[in-house]
C-alpha cells in the first residue's frame, strides 16, 4: 500500500467540465440506496477541447452511465476507487448515472448515512463523492433539483435543500417530494434528510417584506428544546440585515437536529443539518453554556447564507475565507446579543489555550495552507479562530465602516462565485486605500509570533519609550519567517492619576487609546509630553493574536487590575498576576518546599469582591483562575501534577481568606426565579457558581450543605451540573455516589444530558478515573459510533491532565485503542482525537518516550489517509 500523497495548492487548475445544472433522485433503502444523477455539463472555455472528463466517486457500486442518452459500455471510461474518467466527450453534453449506496453501513458520517432511523447528509468538503459520480470541488456550481423517494411509514418527511415544488404517492407504500434549489451552488452544500421528524414552525419578515418560513425539525421527543434555537434564528436573520445588509433568499429555511454527527452542524443551502447537542436545549437539560452555544452556531450557520454559499471558496485552501470570516460575524453576533467583554475573554481564553497550541505543535499550518492530505483534518482552531482573529484586525485596521464597504463590495462583487483569501482583502483594500501586501503574511505564515515589549519612562524629559520586538518561532516546513503588521492597541496609566494618558507620537495626538503598528522586527516608540510615569497597558481587547511578554512587576499588575479602562486588559491583568505566583508554587512543588501563597493575588481578589458588582459577568471571569491547560502553555516543560497541586493550592488559600466573601455572593445571587438565558440571569450563575467552587474547594460545611442543595434543587442544568460537577470532583464520594446515580436515572433517555453525565464522571481529578472510562466505555448509554459519545467520555478524559498523564502510561494507550478501533469507524474523529498525543514535545521525558510509543503503534496500524497524516505529522 503507497502513502497517501497530498494536494498542493499551487496545483491549482480550474475545472476542465463545469455542470450547469443538477437532477438528482433517490430512492432510499438502508442498504440499497439508488441515486440517478442528470448533470448539464459543458467545457470550460479555456480547457482542451480533448480534455478528459474526471468524476470524483468513491464507495459507489456503478449501475449505469449515459452521455446524451446514449449508454457507455465499459471500454468508454475508466474506473477506480477514487471516481470516473472518460476520455473524450463532447462541448456541450448530459451525463446520467445510476449508481447504488449502503447508507446503513456508512459510518464515517460522511455522504448519505443513517442516524437512528433517519436518513441524513453531510457532505462538506468531500462526501458528495460517496453520492454519486461528480465533479466534487467547491468551484463547480449548479442549480439542483431533487427527488427523494422513500417509505411513507418510516421516512413520511422528505427534504431537500430549496423549495419543494412537487410532492405524490407512489405504488408499494412508497412516497416523493421534489425539491429545486435556485441558487446554484457547490455540491458540498447539498443536502437531504428523511425521517419521521416533526417541526416547530415561525415566520420572519425580511427587510424587503418577504415572508420566509423558518421550521425546526427533531424527532418527537426533541419538540420542547427548540425555542431558543427559534429564537436564536430570528436575532440573527435580523442581525445580519441590521450589521451587514445581508437578507434571507429563499421562502424556506429548515434546521435538522441529528444524533449522530461529526461536527456541529452544516450550512447545506435552505436545510442546515446540526448535531443535536448545537440546537437542542431545555432549562432542564442544557446550561447556560450549551444556550449560548446554541445560539453561537444556529447564528454562525445562517451567516453563512452570505459568506460562504452566495460566495464560496475557489478550492478548500481558501477555506478560512468563509469559515474566518463566519466565525468573526458570529463572535459579533454573539457579542452585541450578550455581554460583549465576556465574549470576548471567553474567545480570547479559549483561543490562547488552545490554538496557541496548535500553533506551537506538530500539525501547525497557515491559515491557508500550501498543501494536505485529508481537508478534514483542516476544520481547525487556526482555520476557524485564527482565521476570524485575522478578520477582527482587518476590521481595526480599516475601521467600521470601510469594513462594511469592503464587505458590501465583496457580497456584490463576487455573488454566485467561487473566490479567494485575495479576493476578500482586496475589496477591503479598495473600500479603504489600505495595501495589506505585509499584512497578506498572517496567511501564508504559521505560528504565533511572540512581542517582547520593553518601556522607559524618562523623567527629565517626559518621553516614554517603548520597544516592541517580535519574532515568529520556526513551524514544520516553514523554518524563517518574515516580520508580520501587527496592530497593538494600547494606552499609558498614569501611575499618580490611574487615568489613561493622552498619546502623543511623532508630535502627533493620537488620543488616549490608540493602535501602533509594529511592521519591523524591532521598533522603537517614542511617546512625548507624558507627564506621569506610566504602566503600558499593551494590546488591548487582544488587538492581534500573538503572545505579549512584558516584564510587570506584580504592583504593575495589581494596578491595571483596577485601573486599566480597558475591560478585558484589566481580566488579563488579573490572569497574568495570578500566573506569576502560580509560577511560583509549580517551582515550590517540584522542589519540594514548602508552599506560600502570594498576598498580592489575595488582596486583588478581595478588592474585586468588595469592590462595585455592576458587571456580574465580568466580575465572574476575573474570580477565574487561568485553566491547568493554559498554565502548562506558560511553562517550557508541562508538570501536569505540579501544575495541578498549584492551582488547587491558589485556589484553597482564596477559599479560606475570603471565605465570607464568597458565602456572601452564593447567597446575594441565590434566586428562584424561572430559568431564562438572559445575560443578566446568565450572569447571576455565573457568579453564584464561582463562589461555590471556591467553597467547595475547601470542603467547607456550609458550601457543602449549599451545594446539595443546589444539587436537590433542581431548578435548572446549569445549576445543577455545577452542583454535580463539584459533588463528584471533591473527596465526597458518600454525597457523590448517590447524586450522580439519580442524575444518571433520571436521565438515561436522554442522550445530551448523559453525555453530561460521563463527561462530568471523567473529568475528576480523583485516580480512578481511568478505571471509571473503562467501565463506562460498556455504558448501554455509550458506543463508539455516536461522535458526541466518544467526544464526552473519551474525548473528555484526555483533557483531564493529571489522569490522562498517567505516569504508567495508561492513559495514552487507552486514547490509542480508541483511536485504532475508531479509524475504522470513522476516520474523521479518530484523527482528532489523537490532538492530545500530538503535543508529546511539551512534557517531561518519561512522559515522551510513552506517549510517542502509543503513536507509534498507531502508526503500524494500516490507517485511514486522515489518521496517518496526523500521525505522520506528530512523529515527524
Ligand atoms: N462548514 C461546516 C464544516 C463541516 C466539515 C466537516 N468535515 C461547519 C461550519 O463551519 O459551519
Ligand atoms: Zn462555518
Amino acid at each position: 500500500m503507497s502513502d497517501p500523497q497530498p494536494v498542493y495548492l499551487s496545483d491549482y487548475q480550474p475545472p476542465a467540465y463545469r455542470v450547469t445544472h443538477t437532477e438528482l433522485t433517490f430512492d432510499l433503502d438502508p442498504a440499497a440506496t439508488r441515486v440517478k444523477a442528470r448533470l448539464l455539463m459543458e467545457r470550460h472555455s479555456e480547457a482542451a477541447p480533448d480534455a478528459p472528463l474526471v468524476l470524483n466517486g468513491e464507495h459507489l457500486k456503478l449501475i449505469s452511465l449515459a452521455i446524451d442518452a446514449t449508454p457507455l459500455d465499459a471500454a468508454a471510461y475508466e474506473l477506480d476507487d477514487e471516481g470516473l474518467r472518460i476520455a473524450q466527450v463532447p462541448e456541450r453534453f448530459v451525463l446520467e448515472s445510476e449508481v447504488e449506496i449502503a447508507p446503513q453501513e456508512n459510518t464515517a458520517l460522511e455522504g448519505l448515512y443513517q442516524s437512528n432511523a433517519m436518513y441524513c447528509t453531510q457532505c462538506e468538503a468531500e462526501g458528495f463523492r460517496r453520492i454519486t459520480f461528480y465533479p466534487d470541488r467547491p468551484d463547480v456550481m449548479a442549480t439542483f433539483k431533487v427527488t427523494v423517494i422513500g417509505d411513507q411509514q418510516h421516512e413520511p418527511i422528505l427534504l431537500a435543500n430549496g423549495n419543494p415544488i412537487e410532492r405524490g404517492e407512489l405504488e408499494g407504500g412508497r412516497h416523493f417530494v421534489t425539491w429545486e434549489d435556485p441558487h446554484p451552488k457547490p455540491c458540498y452544500l447539498f443536502a437531504l434528510v428523511a425521517g419521521n421528524l416533526h417541526s416547530v414552525e415561525d415566520h420572519f419578515t425580511t427587510m424587503s417584506g418577504r415572508d420566509v418560513t423558518l421550521q425546526i425539525w427533531v424527532e418527537k421527543e426533541n419538540l420542547d428544546k427548540t425555542e431558543h434555537a427559534m429564537a436564536s434564528l430570528k436575532r440573527a436573520m435580523a442581525w445580519d440585515e441590521q450589521a451587514y445588509g445581508r437578507e434571507y433568499d429563499l421562502d424556506l429555511f429548515m434546521i435538522v437536529a441529528v444524533n449522530d454527527f461529526n461536527m456541529g452542524a452544516m450550512e447545506n443551502k435552505g436545510l442546515n443539518i446540526f448535531n443535536s447537542a448545537a440546537v437542542l436545549t431545555h432549562p432542564q437539560t442544557a446550561t447556560d453554556a450549551a444556550f449560548q452555544n446554541v445560539e453561537g452556531i444556529v447564528a454562525h450557520e445562517y451567516f453563512h447564507n452570505w459568506s460562504g454559499n452566495r460566495v464560496t471558496c475557489r478550492d478548500w485552501f481558501q477555506l478560512s475565507l468563509k469559515e474566518g470570516f463566519t466565525v468573526f460575524r458570529d463572535q459579533c453576533f454573539s457579542a452585541d446579543t450578550n455581554s460583549a467583554p465576556v465574549k470576548r475573554i471567553q474567545d480570547v481564553s479559549f483561543f490562547r489555550t488552545a490554538q496557541f497550541a496548535e500553533d506551537a505543535g506538530p500539525t501547525a499550518h497557515p491559515i491557508r495552507p500550501d498543501h494536505y492530505i485529508e481537508i478534514t483534518n483542516f476544520y481547525t482552531l487556526t482555520i476557524y479562530e485564527k482565521g476570524a482573529e485575522v478578520v477582527r484586525m482587518l476590521r481595526n485596521l480599516v475601521g467600521e465602516e470601510s469594513f462594511r464597504r469592503g464587505s458590501d463590495l465583496y457580497f456584490e462583487r463576487f455573488d454566485g462565485q467561487a473566490v479567494t483569501i485575495e479576493d476578500f482583502v482586496g475589496c477591503m483594500a479598495d473600500a479603504s486605500g489600505e495595501d495589506f501586501s505585509q499584512f497578506m503574511r498572517w496567511y501564508s505564515q504559521a505560528g504565533t509570533p511572540d512581542i517582547d515589549a520593553h518601556g522607559e519612562y524618562d523623567y527629565v524629559q517626559g518621553e516614554y519609550h517603548l520597544t516592541l520586538r517580535q519574532r515568529t518561532p520556526a513551524t514544520p516546513g516553514q523554518p524563517d519567517k518574515l516580520p508580520l503588521h501587527i496592530p497593538v492597541r494600547m494606552g499609558l496609566v498614569g501611575t499618580k492619576s490611574g487615568q489613561d494618558l493622552t498619546l502623543t507620537l511623532n508630535g502627533e495626538k493620537i488620543g488616549k487609546d490608540a493602535v501602533i503598528h509594529l511592521r519591523e522586527d524591532e521598533q522603537t516608540f517614542v511617546f512625548t509630553d507624558v507627564a506621569e510615569a506610566p504602566v503600558p497597558s499593551l494590546l488591548r481587547e487582544f488587538s492581534a493574536p500573538v503572545k505579549l511578554h512584558y516584564p510587570y512587576s506584580r504592583e504593575d499588575l495589581a494596578f491595571l487590575l483596577t485601573h486599566d479602562s480597558d475591560g478585558f486588559n484589566r481580566w488579563d491583568a488579573g490572569q497574568r498576576l495570578a500566573l506569576l505566583a502560580l509560577d511560583d508554587l509549580i517551582a515550590a512543588h517540584r522542589n519540594g518546599v514548602e508552599k506560600v501563597m502570594d498576598s498580592r493575588v489575595v488582596d486583588a481578589f478581595k478588592a474585586l469582591l468588595n469592590g462595585p458588582m455592576n458587571d456580574k459577568a465580568v466580575l465572574a471571569e476575573m474570580l477565574t483562575l487561568p485553566s491547568e491547560a493554559y498554565i502548562a502553555e506558560q511553562q517550557p516543560i508541562v508538570d501536569v501534577d505540579a501544575i495541578h497541586a498549584a492551582r488547587e493550592f491558589v485556589r484553597q488559600s482564596l477559599a479560606m481568606a475570603l471565605r465570607d466573601e464568597f458565602l456572601a455572593i452564593y447567597e446575594a445571587n441565590m434566586s428562584d426565579e424561572a430559568y431564562a438565558p438572559t445575560p443578566e440571569q446568565i450572569a447571576q450563575r455565573s457568579l453564584k457558581n464561582v463562589a461555590l467552587a471556591y467553597l467547595m474547594s475547601i470542603e467547607d460545611e456550609q458550601g457543602l450543605a449549599l451545594c446539595e442543595a443546589q444539587f436537590a434543587a433542581d431548578h435548572n442544568m446549569t445549576d445543577v451540573r455545577q452542583a454535580l460537577t463539584l459533588l463528584v470532583h471533591s473527596d465526597r464520594d458518600d454525597l457523590a455516589s448517590p447524586a450522580l446515580k439519580a442524575f444518571g436515572e433520571k436521565w438515561a433517555h436522554d442522550p445530551l444530558v448523559m453525555d453530561q453525565w460521563f463527561t462530568v464522571q471523567v473529568s475528576r481529578p480523583q485516580p480512578d478515573v481511568l478505571e471509571r472510562v473503562k467501565y463506562l466505555m460498556q455504558h448501554p448509554a455509550f458506543s463508539l459510533k455516536n461522535p458526541n459519545r466518544v467526544r464526552a467520555l473519551v474525548g473528555a478524559f484526555a483533557q483531564n491532565r493529571v489522569n490522562f498523564h498517567r505516569l504508567d502510561g495508561l492513559g495514552y494507550q487507552l486514547l490509542a485503542d480508541v483511536v485504532i478501533e475508531l479509524n475504522r469507524l470513522n476516520p474523521e474523529i479518530a484523527a482528532r482525537l489523537i490532538t492530545p498525543l500530538t503535543r508529546w514535545q511539551r512534557f517531561d521525558e518519561t512522559r515522551q518516550a510513552l506517549m510517542r510509543s502509543e503513536l507509534e503503534r498507531i502508526k503500524a496500524q494500516p490507517l485511514s489517509s486522515n489518521v496517518y497524516e496526523v500521525v505522520e505529522k506528530a512523529l515527524a
